[in-house]
Protein backbone atom coordinates (compact mmCIF):
# COMPACT_ATOMS: atom_id res chain seq x y z
CA UNK A 1 0.00 0.00 0.00
CA UNK A 2 1.38 3.66 -0.88
CA UNK A 3 0.09 6.61 0.90
CA UNK A 4 0.79 10.22 1.55
CA UNK A 5 -0.63 11.49 5.00
CA UNK A 6 -3.68 13.60 3.23
CA UNK A 7 -2.86 12.57 -0.25
CA UNK A 8 -4.05 9.56 -1.64
CA UNK A 9 -4.09 5.29 -1.08
CA UNK A 10 -4.01 3.02 -3.64
CA UNK A 11 -2.24 -0.56 -3.55
CA UNK A 12 1.00 0.18 -5.53
CA UNK A 13 2.34 3.72 -6.82
CA UNK A 14 4.77 1.72 -9.39
CA UNK A 15 2.08 0.64 -11.48
CA UNK A 16 1.61 4.30 -12.47
CA UNK A 17 3.29 4.15 -15.89
CA UNK A 18 1.30 1.12 -16.68
CA UNK A 19 -2.06 2.87 -16.10
CA UNK A 20 -0.56 6.09 -17.72
CA UNK A 21 -0.92 3.94 -21.13
CA UNK A 22 -4.22 3.22 -20.97
CA UNK A 23 -5.40 6.26 -19.59
CA UNK A 24 -4.26 7.97 -23.08
CA UNK A 25 -5.46 4.44 -24.99
CA UNK A 26 -8.76 5.93 -23.65
CA UNK A 27 -8.47 8.98 -24.33
CA UNK A 28 -7.51 8.28 -28.07
CA UNK A 29 -11.09 6.69 -28.46
CA UNK A 30 -13.06 9.20 -26.13
CA UNK A 31 -13.35 12.46 -28.74
CA UNK A 32 -16.58 14.09 -27.11
CA UNK A 33 -14.48 14.27 -23.62
CA UNK A 34 -11.09 15.46 -25.32
CA UNK A 35 -13.34 18.22 -27.34
CA UNK A 36 -14.74 19.19 -23.84
CA UNK A 37 -11.27 19.50 -22.44
CA UNK A 38 -10.04 21.57 -25.27
CA UNK A 39 -13.25 23.75 -24.64
CA UNK A 40 -12.75 24.66 -21.35
CA UNK A 41 -8.96 23.87 -20.44
CA UNK A 42 -8.56 28.07 -20.93
CA UNK A 43 -11.41 29.13 -18.97
CA UNK A 44 -11.34 27.10 -16.45
CA UNK A 45 -14.98 27.32 -15.24
CA UNK A 46 -14.79 24.98 -12.32
CA UNK A 47 -12.12 26.73 -10.73
CA UNK A 48 -12.77 26.80 -6.90
CA UNK A 49 -15.23 24.25 -7.18
CA UNK A 50 -14.07 20.59 -5.13
CA UNK A 51 -15.70 17.73 -6.28
CA UNK A 52 -15.72 14.64 -4.35
CA UNK A 53 -16.58 11.57 -6.76
CA UNK A 54 -17.43 7.81 -6.22
CA UNK A 55 -17.40 6.54 -9.08
CA UNK A 56 -15.43 3.38 -10.56
CA UNK A 57 -12.07 3.60 -11.36
CA UNK A 58 -11.17 2.89 -14.94
CA UNK A 59 -9.28 4.39 -17.63
CA UNK A 60 -12.11 5.78 -18.85
CA UNK A 61 -12.99 7.48 -15.19
CA UNK A 62 -9.55 8.96 -15.26
CA UNK A 63 -10.02 10.90 -18.43
CA UNK A 64 -13.28 11.96 -16.83
CA UNK A 65 -11.17 13.19 -13.50
CA UNK A 66 -8.34 14.70 -15.74
CA UNK A 67 -11.12 16.70 -17.68
CA UNK A 68 -12.18 18.38 -14.36
CA UNK A 69 -9.31 19.52 -13.45
CA UNK A 70 -8.44 20.70 -16.66
CA UNK A 71 -11.41 22.25 -16.49
CA UNK A 72 -10.00 24.31 -12.94
CA UNK A 73 -11.87 21.80 -10.55
CA UNK A 74 -10.06 20.25 -7.17
CA UNK A 75 -11.15 16.61 -7.39
CA UNK A 76 -11.13 13.66 -4.60
CA UNK A 77 -11.95 10.46 -5.48
CA UNK A 78 -12.69 6.91 -4.41
CA UNK A 79 -14.09 3.79 -5.79
CA UNK A 80 -17.99 3.34 -5.98
CA UNK A 81 -17.47 -0.88 -5.80
CA UNK A 82 -14.68 -3.36 -3.64
CA UNK A 83 -13.59 -4.84 -6.44
CA UNK A 84 -14.16 -2.61 -9.44
CA UNK A 85 -10.79 -0.12 -9.16
CA UNK A 86 -7.93 -0.85 -11.93
CA UNK A 87 -5.06 -0.32 -9.83
CA UNK A 88 -2.72 0.89 -12.27
CA UNK A 89 -5.40 3.59 -12.97
CA UNK A 90 -5.89 4.29 -9.77
CA UNK A 91 -1.37 4.81 -9.32
CA UNK A 92 -1.47 6.79 -12.37
CA UNK A 93 -3.96 9.25 -11.35
CA UNK A 94 -2.04 9.14 -8.00
CA UNK A 95 1.23 9.97 -9.38
CA UNK A 96 -0.60 12.45 -11.04
CA UNK A 97 -1.65 14.67 -7.70
CA UNK A 98 -5.06 13.36 -7.76
CA UNK A 99 -6.56 12.89 -4.02
CA UNK A 100 -7.69 9.65 -4.34
CA UNK A 101 -8.39 6.19 -2.48
CA UNK A 102 -9.28 3.39 -3.78
CA UNK A 103 -7.52 -0.29 -4.47
CA UNK A 104 -9.37 -3.50 -6.22
CA UNK A 105 -10.15 -5.90 -3.24
CA UNK A 106 -11.07 -3.80 -0.17
CA UNK A 107 -13.51 -5.61 2.59
CA UNK A 108 -16.75 -3.21 3.01
CA UNK A 109 -14.84 -1.31 6.24
CA UNK A 110 -12.23 0.10 3.75
CA UNK A 111 -14.57 0.93 0.89
CA UNK A 112 -16.25 3.67 3.54
CA UNK A 113 -13.13 5.01 4.61
CA UNK A 114 -12.13 5.95 1.09
CA UNK A 115 -15.20 8.10 0.55
CA UNK A 116 -14.93 9.55 4.63
CA UNK A 117 -11.12 10.21 3.06
CA UNK A 118 -12.28 11.44 -0.11
CA UNK A 119 -15.25 14.00 2.09
CA UNK A 120 -11.75 15.67 3.91
CA UNK A 121 -11.23 18.18 1.60
CA UNK A 122 -15.05 19.79 2.04
CA UNK A 123 -16.54 19.28 -1.94
CA UNK A 124 -18.95 21.60 -2.77
CA UNK A 125 -20.12 19.15 -5.35
CA UNK A 126 -20.11 15.16 -5.62
CA UNK A 127 -20.52 12.62 -8.11
CA UNK A 128 -21.71 9.61 -7.41
CA UNK A 129 -22.50 5.80 -9.33
CA UNK A 130 -24.51 3.76 -6.86
CA UNK A 131 -25.26 7.02 -3.95
CA UNK A 132 -22.98 5.75 -1.35
CA UNK A 133 -21.22 8.88 -0.98
CA UNK A 134 -24.15 11.18 -0.96
CA UNK A 135 -25.88 8.68 1.21
CA UNK A 136 -22.59 9.01 3.68
CA UNK A 137 -22.52 12.98 3.55
CA UNK A 138 -26.07 12.79 4.90
CA UNK A 139 -25.54 10.11 7.22
CA UNK A 140 -22.68 10.96 9.17
CA UNK A 141 -21.51 14.10 7.79
CA UNK A 142 -24.46 16.35 7.63
CA UNK A 143 -22.09 19.48 8.10
CA UNK A 144 -21.17 19.03 5.03
CA UNK A 145 -24.94 20.02 3.28
CA UNK A 146 -24.81 23.63 3.51
CA UNK A 147 -21.93 24.14 1.04
CA UNK A 148 -22.72 21.25 -1.22
CA UNK A 149 -24.05 22.90 -4.29
CA UNK A 150 -25.47 19.94 -5.47
CA UNK A 151 -24.44 16.23 -7.22
CA UNK A 152 -24.63 14.04 -10.28
CA UNK A 153 -25.86 9.84 -10.10
CA UNK A 154 -24.52 7.70 -13.10
CA UNK A 155 -26.62 4.89 -12.42
CA UNK A 156 -30.39 3.21 -12.80
CA UNK A 157 -30.28 1.74 -9.02
CA UNK A 158 -28.47 5.34 -7.68
CA UNK A 159 -30.90 7.59 -9.10
CA UNK A 160 -33.95 5.30 -7.88
CA UNK A 161 -32.50 5.65 -4.55
CA UNK A 162 -32.17 9.04 -4.85
CA UNK A 163 -35.97 9.83 -6.10
CA UNK A 164 -36.87 7.70 -3.35
CA UNK A 165 -35.22 9.78 -0.75
CA UNK A 166 -36.39 13.10 -3.02
CA UNK A 167 -39.46 11.66 -2.17
CA UNK A 168 -39.40 11.02 1.32
CA UNK A 169 -37.93 14.96 2.30
CA UNK A 170 -34.96 13.66 3.05
CA UNK A 171 -32.58 15.08 -0.22
CA UNK A 172 -30.70 17.80 1.52
CA UNK A 173 -29.63 19.36 -2.47
CA UNK A 174 -30.22 19.32 -5.87
CA UNK A 175 -29.10 15.92 -7.89
CA UNK A 176 -28.81 15.35 -11.66
CA UNK A 177 -30.07 11.85 -12.91
CA UNK A 178 -27.14 11.31 -15.76
CA UNK A 179 -28.15 7.67 -15.96
CA UNK A 180 -31.32 9.09 -17.24
CA UNK A 181 -29.95 10.77 -19.99
CA UNK A 182 -31.01 9.14 -23.57
CA UNK A 183 -26.88 9.26 -24.63
CA UNK A 184 -26.25 7.49 -21.27
CA UNK A 185 -29.49 5.19 -20.99
CA UNK A 186 -29.86 3.99 -24.38
CA UNK A 187 -25.93 3.69 -25.20
CA UNK A 188 -24.11 2.94 -22.07
CA UNK A 189 -26.53 0.43 -20.15
CA UNK A 190 -27.25 -1.28 -23.37
CA UNK A 191 -24.13 -1.27 -25.67
CA UNK A 192 -22.02 -1.22 -23.11
CA UNK A 193 -23.62 -3.17 -20.27
CA UNK A 194 -23.66 -5.80 -23.22
CA UNK A 195 -20.28 -6.42 -24.52
CA UNK A 196 -18.61 -5.42 -21.24
CA UNK A 197 -20.61 -8.16 -19.62
CA UNK A 198 -19.74 -10.64 -21.70
CA UNK A 199 -16.08 -9.44 -21.45
CA UNK A 200 -16.30 -10.19 -17.73
CA UNK A 201 -18.00 -13.47 -18.02
CA UNK A 202 -15.15 -14.78 -20.70
CA UNK A 203 -12.48 -13.11 -19.09
CA UNK A 204 -13.46 -15.50 -15.87
CA UNK A 205 -13.97 -18.39 -17.74
CA UNK A 206 -13.22 -18.82 -21.27
CA UNK A 207 -16.16 -20.83 -22.08
CA UNK A 208 -17.94 -21.13 -25.90
CA UNK A 209 -21.05 -18.90 -25.40
CA UNK A 210 -22.22 -20.49 -28.94
CA UNK A 211 -25.50 -23.13 -27.99
CA UNK A 212 -24.96 -22.77 -24.65
CA UNK A 213 -28.51 -21.84 -22.83
CA UNK A 214 -27.91 -18.41 -21.51
CA UNK A 215 -30.40 -17.12 -18.86
CA UNK A 216 -30.68 -13.39 -18.54
CA UNK A 217 -32.82 -12.00 -15.70
CA UNK A 218 -34.39 -8.63 -16.48
CA UNK A 219 -34.93 -7.07 -19.63
CA UNK A 220 -34.31 -3.81 -18.74
CA UNK A 221 -31.60 -1.60 -20.44
CA UNK A 222 -29.24 -3.60 -19.68
CA UNK A 223 -30.29 -6.91 -19.57
CA UNK A 224 -31.80 -6.60 -23.36
CA UNK A 225 -28.13 -5.39 -23.88
CA UNK A 226 -26.40 -8.42 -22.41
CA UNK A 227 -29.27 -10.89 -23.84
CA UNK A 228 -28.44 -9.50 -27.85
CA UNK A 229 -24.74 -9.69 -27.65
CA UNK A 230 -24.84 -13.63 -26.15
CA UNK A 231 -27.20 -13.87 -29.34
CA UNK A 232 -25.25 -12.80 -31.46
CA UNK A 233 -22.22 -15.28 -30.35
CA UNK A 234 -24.64 -18.30 -30.95
CA UNK A 235 -26.13 -18.81 -27.51
CA UNK A 236 -29.50 -19.78 -26.68
CA UNK A 237 -30.61 -17.23 -24.64
CA UNK A 238 -33.76 -17.46 -21.83
CA UNK A 239 -34.88 -14.17 -20.29
CA UNK A 240 -36.46 -14.11 -16.87
CA UNK A 241 -38.63 -11.00 -15.84
CA UNK A 242 -41.39 -9.68 -13.24
CA UNK A 243 -42.66 -6.99 -15.56
CA UNK A 244 -44.82 -8.21 -18.35
CA UNK A 245 -44.14 -5.27 -20.72
CA UNK A 246 -40.47 -6.01 -20.91
CA UNK A 247 -40.88 -10.03 -20.98
CA UNK A 248 -43.36 -9.51 -24.12
CA UNK A 249 -40.76 -7.66 -25.66
CA UNK A 250 -38.17 -10.16 -25.15
CA UNK A 251 -40.61 -12.66 -26.69
CA UNK A 252 -40.85 -10.20 -29.89
CA UNK A 253 -37.25 -10.02 -30.03
CA UNK A 254 -37.11 -14.19 -30.25
CA UNK A 255 -36.31 -15.27 -27.03
CA UNK A 256 -37.49 -17.99 -24.64
CA UNK A 257 -39.36 -16.54 -21.87
CA UNK A 258 -39.74 -18.75 -18.52
CA UNK A 259 -39.76 -18.57 -14.64
CA UNK A 260 -36.15 -18.56 -13.05
CA UNK A 261 -37.68 -21.94 -11.64
CA UNK A 262 -37.60 -23.31 -14.82
CA UNK A 263 -34.80 -21.52 -16.26
CA UNK A 264 -32.71 -22.74 -13.37
CA UNK A 265 -32.94 -26.52 -14.88
CA UNK A 266 -31.99 -25.71 -18.45
CA UNK A 267 -29.10 -23.08 -17.80
CA UNK A 268 -25.25 -23.44 -18.55
CA UNK A 269 -24.96 -19.34 -17.68
CA UNK A 270 -26.74 -17.45 -15.60
CA UNK A 271 -26.40 -13.63 -15.22
CA UNK A 272 -28.88 -11.22 -13.52
CA UNK A 273 -29.57 -7.75 -14.35
CA UNK A 274 -32.54 -6.57 -12.45
CA UNK A 275 -31.36 -4.24 -9.81
CA UNK A 276 -33.32 -6.51 -7.23
CA UNK A 277 -32.35 -8.82 -4.40
CA UNK A 278 -32.67 -12.83 -4.18
CA UNK A 279 -33.44 -13.37 -7.97
CA UNK A 280 -31.02 -16.31 -7.76
CA UNK A 281 -31.59 -18.11 -4.67
CA UNK A 282 -31.28 -21.73 -2.76
CA UNK A 283 -34.58 -23.76 -4.84
CA UNK A 284 -32.76 -22.77 -7.96
CA UNK A 285 -29.47 -23.37 -7.02
CA UNK A 286 -30.74 -27.04 -6.12
CA UNK A 287 -31.77 -27.75 -9.57
CA UNK A 288 -28.88 -26.28 -11.63
CA UNK A 289 -26.88 -28.20 -13.60
CA UNK A 290 -23.36 -29.33 -12.61
CA UNK A 291 -21.41 -26.63 -14.45
CA UNK A 292 -23.69 -24.01 -14.25
CA UNK A 293 -22.02 -20.27 -14.10
CA UNK A 294 -23.37 -17.96 -12.22
CA UNK A 295 -22.38 -13.73 -12.36
CA UNK A 296 -24.58 -10.36 -11.66
CA UNK A 297 -24.08 -7.60 -14.29
CA UNK A 298 -26.05 -5.02 -11.83
CA UNK A 299 -25.05 -2.54 -9.36
CA UNK A 300 -25.02 -4.50 -5.81
CA UNK A 301 -24.25 -7.63 -5.22
CA UNK A 302 -27.66 -8.29 -3.88
CA UNK A 303 -29.28 -10.20 -7.00
CA UNK A 304 -27.57 -13.76 -5.82
CA UNK A 305 -27.98 -14.83 -2.83
CA UNK A 306 -24.66 -16.62 -2.09
CA UNK A 307 -25.48 -16.96 1.77
CA UNK A 308 -27.78 -19.70 0.73
CA UNK A 309 -25.09 -20.87 -1.69
CA UNK A 310 -22.61 -21.01 1.29
CA UNK A 311 -25.07 -23.55 3.39
CA UNK A 312 -25.26 -25.83 0.30
CA UNK A 313 -22.18 -26.25 -0.40
CA UNK A 314 -19.77 -28.63 0.83
CA UNK A 315 -16.01 -26.48 -0.04
CA UNK A 316 -15.28 -23.78 -2.08
CA UNK A 317 -12.04 -22.77 -3.70
CA UNK A 318 -10.86 -20.13 -6.42
CA UNK A 319 -10.23 -22.26 -9.65
CA UNK A 320 -9.08 -19.22 -11.97
CA UNK A 321 -9.38 -15.52 -11.25
CA UNK A 322 -12.54 -14.06 -10.63
CA UNK A 323 -14.20 -17.38 -10.57
CA UNK A 324 -15.16 -19.73 -8.02
CA UNK A 325 -16.18 -23.32 -7.44
CA UNK A 326 -19.06 -24.08 -5.03
CA UNK A 327 -18.33 -28.26 -4.33
CA UNK A 328 -22.10 -29.06 -3.91
CA UNK A 329 -23.26 -31.79 -1.20
CA UNK A 330 -24.46 -34.30 -4.32
CA UNK A 331 -21.24 -33.39 -6.20
CA UNK A 332 -22.21 -30.78 -8.04
CA UNK A 333 -19.86 -27.78 -9.05
CA UNK A 334 -21.68 -24.10 -9.72
CA UNK A 335 -19.43 -21.81 -10.45
CA UNK A 336 -19.55 -17.90 -9.00
CA UNK A 337 -17.97 -14.84 -11.29
CA UNK A 338 -16.86 -11.89 -9.22
CA UNK A 339 -17.99 -12.89 -6.28
CA UNK A 340 -21.64 -11.79 -7.32
CA UNK A 341 -20.15 -8.15 -7.90
CA UNK A 342 -20.80 -6.44 -11.13
CA UNK A 343 -18.76 -8.67 -13.17
CA UNK A 344 -18.13 -6.28 -15.89
CA UNK A 345 -16.38 -4.45 -13.82
CA UNK A 346 -15.19 -7.26 -11.36
CA UNK A 347 -13.64 -9.26 -13.75
CA UNK A 348 -12.78 -7.03 -16.91
CA UNK A 349 -12.68 -3.28 -17.57
CA UNK A 350 -15.80 -2.44 -17.68
CA UNK A 351 -17.44 -0.59 -20.86
CA UNK A 352 -15.57 0.30 -23.51
CA UNK A 353 -14.24 4.24 -23.98
CA UNK A 354 -16.85 4.61 -26.88
CA UNK A 355 -19.85 4.53 -24.44
CA UNK A 356 -18.39 6.34 -21.75
CA UNK A 357 -17.34 8.80 -23.81
CA UNK A 358 -20.99 10.23 -23.69
CA UNK A 359 -21.82 9.12 -20.39
CA UNK A 360 -18.67 11.24 -19.04
CA UNK A 361 -19.75 14.03 -21.55
CA UNK A 362 -23.18 14.17 -19.67
CA UNK A 363 -21.67 13.86 -16.10
CA UNK A 364 -19.10 16.95 -17.27
CA UNK A 365 -21.77 18.85 -18.56
CA UNK A 366 -23.92 17.98 -15.54
CA UNK A 367 -21.29 19.29 -12.85
CA UNK A 368 -20.52 22.42 -15.35
CA UNK A 369 -24.32 22.93 -14.99
CA UNK A 370 -24.30 22.87 -11.26
CA UNK A 371 -21.49 25.32 -10.86
CA UNK A 372 -22.77 27.73 -13.61
CA UNK A 373 -26.24 27.77 -11.39
CA UNK A 374 -24.20 28.55 -8.30
CA UNK A 375 -22.40 31.44 -10.26
CA UNK A 376 -24.77 32.85 -11.03
CA UNK A 377 -27.03 32.54 -7.61
CA UNK A 378 -29.74 30.54 -9.08
CA UNK A 379 -30.84 28.50 -6.12
CA UNK A 380 -32.05 24.62 -7.45
CA UNK A 381 -34.46 22.81 -5.40
CA UNK A 382 -33.79 19.67 -3.23
CA UNK A 383 -35.00 17.04 -6.03
CA UNK A 384 -33.62 15.26 -8.59
CA UNK A 385 -33.30 16.75 -11.96
CA UNK A 386 -33.26 14.94 -15.51
CA UNK A 387 -30.50 15.92 -17.73
CA UNK A 388 -32.03 18.56 -20.74
CA UNK A 389 -32.92 17.10 -24.20
CA UNK A 390 -30.69 20.08 -26.07
CA UNK A 391 -27.67 18.41 -23.81
CA UNK A 392 -28.63 15.16 -25.02
CA UNK A 393 -28.62 16.11 -28.45
CA UNK A 394 -25.56 18.56 -27.88
CA UNK A 395 -23.87 15.40 -27.14
CA UNK A 396 -25.07 12.72 -29.70
CA UNK A 397 -24.22 15.62 -32.42
CA UNK A 398 -20.25 15.75 -31.46
CA UNK A 399 -20.21 11.98 -31.02
CA UNK A 400 -21.74 11.63 -34.43
CA UNK A 401 -19.41 14.69 -35.86
CA UNK A 402 -15.73 12.80 -34.55
CA UNK A 403 -17.31 9.75 -36.07
CA UNK A 404 -17.59 11.51 -39.21
CA UNK A 405 -21.15 11.35 -40.03
CA UNK A 406 -23.08 14.29 -41.05
CA UNK A 407 -27.07 14.23 -40.42
CA UNK A 408 -29.77 15.86 -42.49
CA UNK A 409 -31.44 19.07 -40.38
CA UNK A 410 -34.82 20.33 -40.92
CA UNK A 411 -36.15 23.21 -42.68
CA UNK A 412 -37.94 26.48 -41.39
CA UNK A 413 -40.88 24.86 -43.82
CA UNK A 414 -41.23 21.81 -41.87
CA UNK A 415 -40.70 23.07 -38.38
CA UNK A 416 -43.64 25.51 -38.86
CA UNK A 417 -45.25 22.13 -40.32
CA UNK A 418 -44.21 20.48 -36.86
CA UNK A 419 -46.46 22.96 -34.76
CA UNK A 420 -49.49 23.29 -37.51
CA UNK A 421 -51.44 21.46 -36.15
CA UNK A 422 -54.77 22.66 -38.74
CA UNK A 423 -52.79 20.87 -41.87
CA UNK A 424 -54.37 17.74 -41.97
CA UNK A 425 -55.08 14.62 -44.26
N1 LIG B 1 -19.47 1.63 -15.77
C1 LIG B 1 -19.42 0.70 -16.74
N2 LIG B 1 -18.26 0.75 -17.38
C2 LIG B 1 -17.54 1.75 -16.83
C3 LIG B 1 -16.25 2.28 -17.12
N3 LIG B 1 -15.50 1.80 -18.13
N4 LIG B 1 -15.78 3.31 -16.37
C4 LIG B 1 -16.53 3.83 -15.36
C5 LIG B 1 -17.79 3.38 -15.04
C6 LIG B 1 -18.29 2.33 -15.78
C7 LIG B 1 -20.60 1.81 -14.85
C8 LIG B 1 -21.37 3.09 -15.08
O1 LIG B 1 -20.92 3.89 -16.08
C9 LIG B 1 -22.80 2.93 -15.49
O2 LIG B 1 -22.92 2.11 -16.58
C10 LIG B 1 -23.66 2.42 -14.46
O3 LIG B 1 -24.86 2.50 -14.77
O4 LIG B 1 -23.18 2.07 -13.40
Amino acid sequence: MDSKSNLYKVKDLSLAAAGKLRIEWAESRMPVMMALREKYRKTKPLKGYRIAGCLHVTKETAVLVKTFVEAGAEVSWSGCNPLSTQDDIAAALAAQGISIYAWHGMNVDEFYWCIEESLKFKPNLTLDDGADLIFTVHNKHQELIPTVIGGTEETTTGVHRLRAMAKDGALKYPVIAVNDAETKWDFDNVYGTGQSTLDGILRATSVLLAGKNFVVAGFGHCGKGVAIRAKGLGANVIVTEVKPTAALKATLEGFRVMTMDEAAKVGDIFVTATGVKDVIVDRHFKVMKDGAIVCNTGHYDCEINLKHLAKMKKRVRTVRSDNEEYLMKDGRRIYVLAQGRLVNLAAAEGHPSEVMDMSFANQFLSQLRLAEFHHKGQKLENKVYDISTQQDQEIAGIKLATMGYKIDRLTMEQVRYQSDYSAGT
